[in-house]
């Protein structure tokens, strides 16, 4: 029993010692660590210091391609819109001849965008008019060389006759 409380003794007392060591070590290694540490630290902040000044660079970069890209947006935009309008809006409103020629108008189908004036050219040296079915319009009777002007300000489908001979018939598509 002796034997064995010594052996368990002395056991206790080198696993104590071993223990101490460890720790000793360990604090000296440590020391040592934080010794070395300071040496490299001014040269890892040399390092590192470079290493963050990219690192603003690459947050900057971001918005840079931010700002490039709505600039460049808006610049297509107001580009593309204004060539479109220009081109559409003056070729909305024209001046266009029709002729009542040979107890006929002439062309017999028209095609005109919004807002255009048509001026009717009597060629016959017989009166005719210009009457919209609809009522939206009519002429007098008009002569020779006479003239009737409309302006189409709403968009739609005109038939026109002349109401002496209403087998003249012209139609105008106002787009
Ligand atoms: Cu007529």
């Amino acid at each position: 029993m002796m034997n064995k409380r010594n052996t368990v003794i002395t056991l206790c007392a080198a696993a104590a010692i071993i223990i101490a060591l460890i720790i000793i070590f360990a604090s000296v290694a440590d020391k040592d660590l934080a010794d070395r540490t300071p040496t490299p630290e001014p040269t890892m902040i040399e390092t590192t210091g470079p290493s963050v000044e990219p690192l603003d660079e690459v947050t900057p970069r971001p918005t840079a391609m931010a700002t490039v890209k709505p600039t460049a947006k808006p610049t297509k935009k107001p580009t593309a819109r204004p060539t479109v309008k220009p081109s559409a809006s003056p070729a909305a409103s024209k001046n266009v001849s029709v002729k009542l020629e040979n107890f006929a108008f002439s062309p017999k189908t028209l095609n005109i965008p919004l807002n255009s004036t048509v001026i009717f050219t009597n060629k016959d040296d017989v009166d005719h008019t210009v009457t919209n079915v609809d009522g939206a319009f009519k002429s007098e009777l008009f002569g020779l060389n006479e003239t009737f002007t409309y302006k189409f300000t709403k968009a739609g489908t005109y038939i026109i006759y002349c109401e002496p001979h209403e087998f003249m018939k012209i139609t105008i598509i106002v787009e």
